[in-house]
C-alpha cells in the first residue's frame, strides 16, 4: 500500500540583520502559513520549517558598524523576527537558527559528504587582502574607483552609477570600506562547486515540471542560457560555518551554500524536540514526501538551481517538488526592499491592526504572478467593505438574530427544506473549488472563492427572510436560523487558513469545540439544536480614516529616526552643507556611442551651461529628459566618463533594480538652491 503523502513546507530564512516587513510577508511567509493550515483541515501530514539566516558578509558588516558583536546582530532581529510572525499567526513548526550547534555540524557534514565524492574543485585566485585588519576583504567591505566609468565609491562588486559588474579586483584605488585601508592581493585558495556539470540533468529536471510557475521557469532559462559556471563557496570570514577541512583556518562555508541546508537541519532539530530523532528523514529521503520551498523571487536561483545541484550531488535528498515563489509586494509604488529596511514592519503593524485583517489585506493583494501593491487606505477598505460588511455581518445578524428570537440557543432543525440543503452543497461545492485553488498555489483565487462562499451565505439570509417567517412560521424560521449557524460553521473551516484568529472566534460566538474542524466538514451539519450559544462579538470593528492618517504620520516620524540611525554614521550639518545641490534644467541629452548605461546631458545650472554623464540610459531615454528640471550636485570634482567631460552628478534613487531620477515639479528658477 502506498504510504500516506507526506508535505514538507519550507519557508526561506530571513537573514537575522534586519527586522521583517510585509513585503517579506507576502513573498515567502504568509502563503506557506496559508497552505499548511489548510493542509491540516485535510488531515494531511505536513511540517512547516524556517529559521533565521545568521551568517553573511551583511551580518559581520552590520556588526562591525554598529561596533558590537555579530551574536548581539543576530539575536536582535532572531527573536524579534521570531515573536513577528507569531504575533501574525504566521505558526511555524520550528523557527531556528542557523547558528545552531546542528546546523553547523549538518552543514559540515555536507560538505564533507562533496568532498568525500571528489565533487568539490579547489583552486587558487588573488583576492584583496587587508594587512591592517589581517584579512581578506569580502566583495561588499571594498570599494574604489570603475574603471568603466570613473566613479569613485563604486563597490567591490558592483558599480551603482553605471551598472557594471565588477570584481574587486578591477577597481582602481580600492580600499577597505570599513577602515579605509589600501588593500594588497594576496593569493587565497577556494573550493568551487562545479555547478556546470549539473546543467543538464537540472534542466531536464525543470523542463519536466509543466505546473511550475512560469516565473520561476523563465528565470531558469535566462540562467541556463547564460551557462551554469564553477561557483566559489567557501570565504575567507570569521563569521560562519567552519571549513571541516584541516588547513582551512579563517575559512568559512558560504553563506548560500549552508543556509539552504539549514532546511535539512530545522527538520532534524524538530524531531530531536518531539523525541523522535530519526523520523526527518521520511521527510527528506522518503519517495511520499514533498519539499515545497516558498520563495520570493529574489531567492528563485538559488533554490531552483543551486540547492537542487547540491542535493542531486549528494544524492540522500529528495530534490523539491515545487518552489512557488512569489514576485514583490509594492507600497504605494516603491518596492519593499530588504537590505534597506525602508518597508512596513512587521513588529510595528500589528500593534496598530488585528493580524487576520493584516494577513487578510496582504493575502487579498499577493504578488503571485506579478508585483502588486499594498497600501493603508487598500488595508482600510478590505477591512470595512470586505470582512466587515460581507463577513463579520453575516455572522453577527445570525447570531444576534438567534439570540433575540430564540433566546440565544440554537432552534431545532425541524423544518428544513431543499432550500436549505441547497446553499450547505454550494457550499460543499466552493471547499472543493477553493481546495483546488490551493493545490495548486493560487492563493488569490482561493481566497476570492472563499468570499464568495461568504457572499452566497448573505444572499441566503436575504432570501429566506427570517425575520419575516419568525411572524408566521417559528419552526421554518428556526431551521432557517439553524442553518444559518453551520454555515457559519462552515465558514469558520473555510476562511481559518487566511484568518485563523477569526476562526477561533467564530468557534466562541457558537459555542461549539474543534471537534468538527476540518474540511470535509465544510457543508455539513455539525451543531446541536438546543445548545446554547456563546456570546456575541463585533469581528471587524470599522477602521476610521483618522486612525490611517495617524499611522501614516507615526510611520514617517520613525522612519526619520531609524534612517538617522540604521545609516550608523551621522554627518555634521557642515558636512551636508559640503555638497552644493542645486536645481538644474536639461535642455538637450543624448545617447553616448558605444554605451548601453550613459547618457550626456546639456543642463543649464543658474544660467550657465554645463555638461554631465550619467548611467541612466537603461532607463531613461533622451525625449524622456528633456525639459526636466532636475537636482544636481554642482561641486563635484570633473571626471571624465568614456572619454567625456562630466561636470557633476544627477541625484535619482535606485531600488531592486529600478531608477527613478529625482525631479522638481512645478516651476523654479535653474540654480536654485536645495537644503
Ligand atoms: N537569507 C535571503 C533572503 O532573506 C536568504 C534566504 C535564505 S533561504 C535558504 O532573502
Ligand atoms: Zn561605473
Amino acid at each position: 500500500m502506498k504510504n500516506k503523502t507526506k508535505y514538507l513546507v519550507t519557508a526561506a530564512l530571513p537573514y537575522a540583520n534586519n527586522y521583517i516587513h510585509i513585503g517579506h510577508v507576502a513573498g515567502a511567509y504568509l502563503s506557506p502559513d496559508i497552505y499548511v493550515r489548510y493542509r491540516r483541515l485535510k488531515n494531511d501530514d505536513v511540517i512547516f520549517i524556517s529559521g533565521s539566516d545568521e551568517h553573511g558578509t551583511a551580518i559581520e558588516m552590520a556588526s562591525i558598524i554598529e561596533k558590537v558583536t555579530p551574536q548581539e546582530i543576530i539575536d536582535r532581529y532572531h527573536f524579534s523576527n521570531k515573536k513577528a510572525f507569531e504575533d501574525l499567526g504566521i505558526q511555524f513548526d520550528i523557527f531556528s537558527r542557523t547558528s545552531s550547534e546542528i546546523h553547523h555540524k549538518t552543514a559540515q557534514e555536507f560538505f564533507l559528504n562533496l568532498i568525500n565524492k571528489d565533487i568539490l574543485i579547489k583552486k587558487s585566485d588573488k583576492q584583496l587582502y587587508s594587512e591592517k585588519e589581517k584579512r581578506f576583504l569580502a566583495d561588499r567591505f571594498i570599494t574604489g574607483t570603475c574603471p568603466v566609468c570613473g566613479y569613485e565609491e563604486a563597490r567591490g562588486d558592483e558599480c551603482e552609477n553605471c551598472g557594471s559588474n565588477l570584481s574587486p579586483l578591477e577597481l582602481i584605488n580600492p580600499r577597505s570600506k570599513i577602515t579605509g585601508d589600501i588593500p594588497v592581493e594576496k593569493e587565497t585558495t577556494h573550493y568551487y562547486f562545479p555547478l556546470g556539470k549539473y546543467q543538464e540533468k537540472l534542466s531536464d529536471w525543470i523542463f519536466s515540471k509543466t505546473d511550475w510557475k512560469p516565473n520561476v521557469i523563465n528565470y531558469c532559462k535566462g540562467w541556463f542560457k547564460a551557462g551554469l559556471r564553477d561557483r566559489a563557496i567557501t570565504r575567507d570570514l570569521d563569521w560562519g560555518v567552519k571549513v571541516p577541512v584541516e588547513g582551512n583556518d579563517g575559512k568559512v562555508i558560504y553563506v548560500w551554500f549552508e543556509a539552504p541546508i539549514g532546511y535539512i537541519s530545522m527538520t532534524k532539530e524538530l524531531f530531536i524536540e518531539r523525541n523522535d530523532s530519526d523520523k526527518w528523514k521520511e521527510y527528506w529521503c522518503s519517495e511520499d514526501s514533498k519539499l515545497i520551498h516558498f520563495i520570493g523571487k529574489d531567492n528563485i536561483v538559488f533554490h531552483s538551481i543551486v540547492f537542487p545541484a547540491m542535493l542531486m550531488a549528494h544524492g540522500d535528498f529528495n530534490l523539491p517538488y515545487n518552489i512557488p515563489a512569489n514576485e514583490f509586494l509594492n507600497i504605494g509604488g516603491e518596492k519593499f526592499s530588504k537590505s534597506r529596511g525602508n518597508g512596513i514592519l512587521v513588529k510595528d503593524i500589528v500593534k496598530y491592526f488585528e493580524p487576520d485583517v493584516i494577513r487578510y489585506s496582504i493575502a487579498s493583494s499577493f504578488p503571485e504572478n506579478k508585483d502588486s501593491e499594498f497600501n493603508w487606505k487598500d488595508l482600510l477598505s478590505r477591512n470595512n467593505n470586505e470582512l466587515a460588511a460581507i463577513l463579520g455581518n453575516f455572522i453577527n445578524r445570525t447570531v444576534v438574530f438567534a439570540k433575540s428570537k430564540f433566546n440565544n440557543v440554537i432552534p431545532g432543525e425541524e423544518s428544513i427544506n431543499n432550500l436549505d440543503q441547497e446553499i450547505l452543497d454550494q457550499f460543499r461545492r466552493s471547499s472543493d473549488s477553493v481546495s483546488a485553488f490551493y493545490d495548486n498555489f493560487r492563493f488569490r483565487d482561493a481566497l476570492s472563492e472563499t468570499m464568495n462562499a461568504v457572499r452566497s451565505a448573505n444572499k441566503y439570509f436575504n432570501d429566506s427572510e427570517p425575520w419575516k417567517l419568525f411572524k408566521n412560521d417559528k419552526e421554518r424560521c428556526g431551521a432557517v436560523i439553524h442553518t444559518c449557524l453551520e454555515l457559519c460553521h462552515s465558514i469558520a473551516v473555510l476562511i481559518s487558513p487566511v484568518l485563523p484568529f477569526t476562526a477561533e472566534k467564530i468557534l466562541k460566538i457558537l459555542n461549539k469545540d474543534k471537534s468538527d474542524f476540518n474540511w470535509s466538514n465544510i457543508g455539513r451539519r455539525v451543531l446541536k439544536s438546543g445548545t446554547e450559544l456563546g456570546e456575541t462579538e463585533i469581528l471587524f470593528p470599522q477602521i476610521e480614516d483618522s486612525q490611517i492618517e495617524k499611522i501614516i504620520s507615526d510611520e514617517s516620524e520613525s522612519n526619520a529616526v531609524k534612517n538617522g540611525k540604521g545609516s550608523g554614521n551621522l554627518i555634521e550639518l557642515d558636512d551636508f552643507r559640503k555638497v552644493n545641490l542645486k536645481i538644474a534644467r536639461i535642455i538637450n541629452c543624448e545617447k553616448v556611442a558605444k554605451s548601453k548605461k550613459l547618457l550626456k546631458l546639456k543642463l543649464i545650472v543658474g544660467g550657465i551651461e554645463k555638461q554631465i554623464v550619467s548611467g541612466i540610459a537603461e532607463y531613461y531615454t533622451p525625449e524622456d529628459l528633456i525639459g526636466k528640471l532636475i537636482v544636481v550636485v554642482d561641486n563635484l570634482k570633473p571626471a571624465k566618463l568614456m572619454g567625456i567631460d562630466s561636470e557633476g552628478m544627477l541625484l535619482a534613487a535606485k531600488n531592486n533594480g529600478e531608477l527613478k531620477i529625482i525631479t522638481v515639479e512645478g516651476e523654479i528658477s535653474d540654480g536654485a538652491e536645495v537644503n
